[in-house]
Formats: C-alpha cells, structure tokens, sequence
C-alpha cells in the first residue's frame, strides 16, 4: 500500500515537471497601458480600455496557456494617490496584488508627455516614483515594460530605456507597444524564464476567472466611459440584473447607478438618445463576446454619493 502511494506521487511529480506556471501583476499608474496589454496578451478582450485614467476597478485575471507553460496575468487598477473612498478601494486592490505574485510587471510610459511635464527634471512621474518604493519594498522580482513605445522616436528610446536602467533595480526592462503589438513575443520568451514547475491551475481554454456577466456590465460601463466626459463615468456604477438566455437570444438588464438626479438625466439624454447610444455600443460588443443576439435593456438609478458611502459601495462589491 505504502509503495503504490509513492509509486503514484512519483508519477504525478513527473507530471508537474513537465508544466510550468506563474501570476504576473500589471502594475502601474492609471492610463499607462495595462488592460491592453492584457488583452493583447491573452488575445482577448478580458478587460475594458479607454483613454481615460482609472478606467479598470477590480482585479481581472487573464490566462495565457501555451504548450506546458501557464501564465496568468493580474491585471489591476491603476495606483494613483486619493481621497475618494471608491478609489482608495480599488487602488487597495492593485497594492495588494504586490504581494501575491511570483513576478511584478511595472508598466511605465514614457514621461515627460505633456508640455507641462516636459519642464520637469525627472525621468519618473511622480505616482511611479510612490510605485517604485512600494516594488522594492516588496523585494519581489520586478520586470520593467516600458509601453507605447510607438509614440516614442529611436533616440528617445534609447534614452528612455538608459534613463530606467540608471535606477538599477530590475531583473529586466523591455520595450512594448500593446497597442500596435509591438514586441509583445519578445515580453512572452522573457517571462517564461519566471515561471516554476507547477501543474496548470487553469483548463486550457481558460482565458479569464471573470463571468460573462461581468463582462457585459463591464462593457456598459466602457460605452459610459467613451461618451460622457467629465465626472460622469468616475459616478457610475453598473449592475446586471438579469441575465437569461431563451432559445432566440440572451436577454440582459442593468442598472446603471450614478450618484446625483442631474447625472441621470446626462445619461438618459435628450428623448433618450444617449441611453440609446451606449446601449447600442455596448450590445455589439456583449453580443461579439458571446456569440449570440443579445436583447439589452439599461435603466439609470441614483444612488446617493455611493462613491462615498461604505454600504453602496459593499452592497456594489466594493469590500
Ligand atoms: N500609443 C499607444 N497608446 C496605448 C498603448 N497601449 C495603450 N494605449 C492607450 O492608452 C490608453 C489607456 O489604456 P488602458 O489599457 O486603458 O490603460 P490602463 O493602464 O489599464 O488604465 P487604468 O485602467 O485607468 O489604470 C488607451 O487610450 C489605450 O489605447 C500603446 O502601446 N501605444
Ligand atoms: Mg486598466
């Protein structure tokens, strides 16, 4: 009895040898790159991008399986310093993200971009200075991307990339553009080298631990975010109250919740038109995500300052 259990935990060992797995944080400031480089790099659209900074709330894992290697990035919000309860919240998340991973990616852009910025003697931004200290006190491996290089011309490149390495802290610095997909196979064969003999924790197919709806709320809240300007999207809050699918189509109904009456009528619109709109945009993407026609219905509530408010924000699963 006691030869067969060893017989069989040699067997499995075997097993686990031949796969090799890792969690990997994206970890930067808002609107440096994050999601899109995660969906660039599990090839799917797992996680919502807009021009606009903190755009990602939660935690969102995106799996990459390849032969016998797994890797599962950790896609976070972006750290950026705030009063705002909400935003303490999720920056809470991506700081404690730190912690759980095998391997940190800092995603960097390239700085100084504005003209204001330009004016300043720093190769860091202010914000990634403040992630800098909390990597190195993590004393994890951290790997430097330095994104959007596409923007970049080959001399300030060259010089971004010096500038980084000056700071000595990293086991690598590699330069991407997530947007344009630009060096992207050259980030995978770098990370591979992280990861350690593990069974795969995920199915093959497994692209995300999110639902799909998450997702369809997460792409109504994306809609929001490229067409209201202003405070409206940092007010808004989607929940999906129904989710069904029939033998015709899935039928879908959110809330969407904002925190003042004038808000709500911003997003109704004239007649409607604007709920109209993002309900329309945001149905072509949740129908491309599953493959099926999708009957979407929103409506708006208003839930005082829940940005604010402990228990609108637990009640929206904010902990
Ligand atoms: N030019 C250029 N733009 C990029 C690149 N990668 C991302 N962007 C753009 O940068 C903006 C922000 O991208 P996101 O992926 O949403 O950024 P993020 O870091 O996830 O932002 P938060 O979720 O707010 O923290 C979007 O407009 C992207 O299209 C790149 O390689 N080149
Ligand atoms: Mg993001």
């Amino acid at each position: 009895m006691k030869e067969n259990n060893v017989c069989l935990s040699q067997s499995e060992e075997k097993k686990d040898a031949e796969q090799f797995c890792g969690f990997i944080g994206l970890i930067g400031r808002p609107n440096v790159g994050k999601s899109t480089l995660l969906n660039k790099l599990v090839g799917q659209k797992v996680s919502i991008t807009t021009h606009k900074a903190q755009t990602t709330r939660n935690r969102i894992l995106g799996i990459r399986t390849e032969k016998d290697t797994q890797i599962i990035f950790i896609d976070t919000p972006g750290i950026h310093r705030t009063e705002n309860l909400l935003n303490r919240k999720i920056v809470a998340y991506a700081e404690n993200t730190l912690g759980d991973t095998d391997l940190n990616l800092w995603i960097v852009q390239p700085y100084p971009q504005t003209s204001e910025e330009r004016n300043c003697f720093s190769v860091l931004h202010p914000e990634d200075q403040h992630i800098l200290q909390m990597l190195s006190d993590k004393e994890k491996r951290t790997v430097v991307v330095l994104n959007k290089i596409d923007t970049l011309s080959k001399g300030d490149l060259l010089k971004s990339m010096a500038n980084l390495d000056k700071l000595g802290l990293f086991a690598e610095i590699v330069p991407v553009s997530a947007l344009k997909s630009t060096n992207l196979n050259q980030l995978i064969v770098s990370l591979k080298k992280y990861l350690s003999p593990h069974p795969f924790y995920f199915e093959h197919h497994q692209v995300t631990d999110v639902t799909e709806r998450f997702l369809a709320s997460e792409f109504v809240r994306e809609e929001i975010f490229l067409r209201l300007r202003q405070e409206i999207p940092y007010s808004v809050a989607v929940i999906v109250e129904q989710f069904e699918e029939d033998s015709k189509c899935i039928k879908i109904a959110c809330v969407i919740c904002v925190e003042r009456n004038s808000q709500k009528g911003i997003i109704i619109g004239k007649k409607g038109e604007m709920l109209k709109k993002i309900g329309a945009g945001a149905r072509k993407k949740i129908q491309s995500l599953l493959g099926n026609k999708v009957f979407l219905k929103l409506h708006v509530k208003v839930l005082k300052q829940w940005t604010q408010n402990e228990l609108h924000l637990k009640s929206l699963g904010f902990e």
